[in-house]
């Protein structure tokens, strides 16, 4: 599906695919549970989801003839830190607005995890007050015009290298290496499990799965807290994408599979049950979560085992996106493990 489009190799390969049986049989062994991991899918800086999505932005970037990567996130963000480190391997400045999506207190949370390492890694980053949203911020505007004004050549990337022309492609190619994977286990995931907030991971896999009929089998367990808001986003992506990779049919409502039930209290703060389920995979798998996103995801794919969501037998793929080093910022939650 991505054959006309530029892409600039910044992973590994194929992001691997491993069983979790201890996990599986826990929840009563009738639904087998995989993973697939982007977040080992990268030596830059620990990888992640953003990693992928870049890969077909870069190219355009490098066109423009720009030499500094501007975006925008919170402060614990994966997206900004994934950034900062593209920018370093690719000879180029790195701008990074960083805004308090999180009103969480731990007292080292600007110092430790993703923020420490965009700073090693020499981005130059700005701390603004203002709270979650996911849309186009005045802030970030502000920092293009001010790279500008210093004489620089801005490359805007929006929050979560979402809303950006080539924002879905990446996770287009994740299905297209899921088929090629399936092809090598000798079976097909019945379900394909996504965090989802700011929307170009689930749009693109939405469009990637559509090719073999599994668009509403993606899964999106919402992390935002502003349903609608992800919602429309989501769509608006789908469509965009659907459109540039030519997949010939209209995306429509029904395609979209996105579960509200697991981001309380709030975006950025893990609930008890996110805890518990962190704990849990940690513990039978020794796969680590992130209690801002990918441990949500995770409470609501093991919530949806135990509810029977999936009907026995189902082989479902739990896409783990990364993120893991922002849990630095809860220190004082998990002191006690
Ligand atoms: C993020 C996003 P989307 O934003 O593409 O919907 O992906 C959600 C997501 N998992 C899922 C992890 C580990 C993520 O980091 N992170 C953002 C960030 O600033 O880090 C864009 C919000």
């Amino acid at each position: 599906m991505l054959e006309e489009f530029e892409r600039y190799p910044l992973t590994f390969g194929p992001a691997p695919i491993e069983r979790l049986p201890r996990l599986s049989e826990h929840l009563g062994g009738a639904v087998d549970l995989y993973a697939k991991r982007e977040d080992c899918n990268s030596g830059l800086a620990f990888g992640g989801n953003k990693i992928r999505k870049l890969e077909y932005i870069v190219p355009d970037a490098l066109a423009s003839n720009a030499d500094t990567l501007v975006t925008i996130g919170g402060v614990q963000s994966n997206h900004t830190r994934q950034v900062a480190a593209v920018a370093a391997k690719l000879g180029m400045k790195c701008r990074l607005v960083q805004e308090s999506w999180v009103p969480f207190p731990d007292a080292v949370y600007d110092r430790v995890g993703n923020i420490l390492m965009s700073r090693v890694m020499g981005a130059e980053i700005e701390l603004v007050d203002e709270g979650f949203d996911i849309g186009i911020r005045e802030s970030w505007e502000r920092a293009l015009e001010d790279v500008k004004a210093r004489g620089g050549k801005p490359y805007a990337i929006p929050a979560g290298a979402s809303v950006h022309k080539f924002g879905g492609l990446g996770f287009v190619g994740f299905a297209e290496e899921v088929r090629a994977q399936e092809a090598e286990l000798g079976f097909r995931f019945d379900y394909i499990i996504v965090c989802t907030v700011t929307g170009s991971t689930h749009a693109g896999m939405l469009v990637g799965f559509a090719k073999d009929g599994r668009a509403d089998k993606v899964v999106g367990i919402d992390a935002s807290g502003t349903l609608e808001q992800t919602r429309a986003q989501v769509m608006d992506i789908a469509r965009n994408t659907a459109d540039l990779v030519d997949l010939g049919r209209d995306i429509t409502d029904d395609d979209l599979t996105l579960i509200p039930d697991y981001a309380y209290p709030a975006y950025g703060v893990p609930s008890a049950e996110t805890n518990d389920a962190i704990r849990l995979a940690g513990r039978l798998e020794g796969m680590m979560t992130d209690p801002v996103y990918e441990g949500k995801s995770l409470q609501g794919l093991i919530d949806l085992v135990r509810k029977g969501y999936f009907p026995a037998g189902s082989k479902v793929l739990y896409a783990h996106l990364g993120g893991v080093p922002a849990i630095n910022g809860y220190s004082y939650l998990y002191r006690n493990g």
